[in-house]
């Protein structure tokens, strides 16, 4: 049941819950164990069953990377220790002086990790503005080898049309990494419309009960998993067992969870887009949001993140602080809906950068409450501008 080929026929909910997952042929445990053995016994020298040390392979780890893959329709997974480890990794595949285009809505810590930590190495960076192909054609620099765009943005929630990125980036020798954690494969999968790799927070939707820090990567392409698997185990920003473990059970609901999610998502745009306090309102489905064609075209539905500006910073900040059930906190894409101020929070590290965000945006990640109680929570909060 491990292998992905014989899988392909199954639909997605039927691979979150079982590839990578066959009952321990040992016990009969229908839930694979945490395998938490670091070593592995060896019958002669270099003759294993599959795992030697469990920092370059490990049983739970394999399930999880069998199962993400499967769920991408990608040939390989790798699972990292985050979000942030997985992007690293990604660059690593990148020679000095190669430049990489950054989309000029992101998520503060991977504008960080390109401007701050191998910028300085000797690999430039240009923020651009992905929602068009022709100025990207325009502006294009010949050392560019890699376009990083996040579609939806964090936190602007911007749609960009992966396949004609795709195709002008292949044309002019770039390879193209999708972070696809705001879609999740169940909405999008990149590599359908020609990403070369995914890359995952697994923190949040994979995840999605905000109690386990995961990144994830997925691609076709066997070189590039073979230089990607290589760093894996040389620099070891492997995940543990037990995090493991929580993520394949997390997948399990993964489909469930996304549509109410986006249920979720659409009762509070209703609220927000109807409400005087609320200045302009940035969700894919609403048919004036940058990139609505793109996400129409490339996502099952629209997703659960929310974002909105207020009319000034000091009634977004206002805001955040005033909400019951939905928490002041980063992250997100979990269970429960939490509430934040991106340019004081998440985005921090983007200000006074192409990537910095408006003071007066809030960012929403609608949870799967009921959806009556989060909307009454948000009309309250907003209500006291009234
Ligand atoms: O936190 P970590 O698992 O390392 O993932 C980083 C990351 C990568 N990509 C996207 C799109 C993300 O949103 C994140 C993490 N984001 C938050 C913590 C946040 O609140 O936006």
């Amino acid at each position: 049941m491990g292998e992905l080929d014989e899988q392909s026929g199954w639909g997605f909910e039927t691979r979150a819950v079982h590839v990578g997952q066959a009952p321990d042929p040992t016990s009969g445990a229908v839930v694979p164990p945490i395998s938490l053995s670091t070593t592995f016994a060896q019958d002669g020298v270099g003759n294993h069953k599959g795992f030697e040390y469990s920092r370059s392979g490990n049983p739970t780890r394999s399930a999880l990377e069998t199962c993400v893959a499967s769920l991408e329709r990608a040939a390989h997974g790798l699972a990292f220790a985050s979000g942030l480890a997985a992007e690293d990794n990604i660059m690593r595949l990148l020679k000095q002086g190669d430049r990489v285009l950054l989309g000029n809505d992101a998520y503060g810590g991977t504008f960080r990790l390109i401007s701050k930590v191998w910028s300085p190495l000797g690999f430039p960076w240009t923020a651009v503005d992905l929602t068009n192909v022709d100025t990207l054609a325009a502006q294009w620099l010949p050392d560019t080898r890699l376009v990083w765009l996040e579609t939806p943005t964090n936190p602007l929630l911007t749609c960009i049309d992966i396949e004609s990125i795709a195709e002008l980036a292949h044309a002019r020798g770039a390879l193209v990494v999708v972070d696809n954690t705001f879609a999740t494969p169940y909405l999008q999968q990149p590599l359908r419309f020609g990403a070369d790799i995914v890359v995952h927070s697994a923190t949040k939707y994979l995840g999605g009960h905000s109690d386990v820090v995961g990144g994830f990567v997925a691609l076709d392409d066997d070189d590039l998993a073979e230089q990607i698997r290589f760093t894996q185990n040389a620099a070891g920003a492997v995940p543990a067992p037990f995090d493991c473990y929580l993520l394949l059970r997390g997948i399990k609901t993964l489909a469930l969870r996304m549509d109410r999610h986006c249920a979720n998502a659409r009762a509070v745009v209703d609220l927000l887009v109807g409400h005087p306090a609320v200045d302009r309102v940035l969700y894919p489905q609403l048919p004036d949001h940058p990139g609505h064609a793109a996400a129409a075209k490339q996502m099952r539905d629209f997703g659960g993140m929310v974002s909105f500006t207020m009319r000034t910073e000091a009634a977004a900040l206002d805001v955040v602080t005033h909400t019951e059930l939905f928490t002041l906190a980063e992250s997100l894409g979990a269970v429960e809906s939490l509430i934040e101020h991106p340019g004081r929070m998440t985005h921090a590290s983007a200000a006074g950068s192409p990537l910095e965000v408006p003071d007066s945006l809030v960012r929403l990640s609608v949870g799967i409450e009921s959806s009556a109680d989060l909307v009454a929570d948000l009309e309250q909060a907003l209500d006291r501008f009234v």
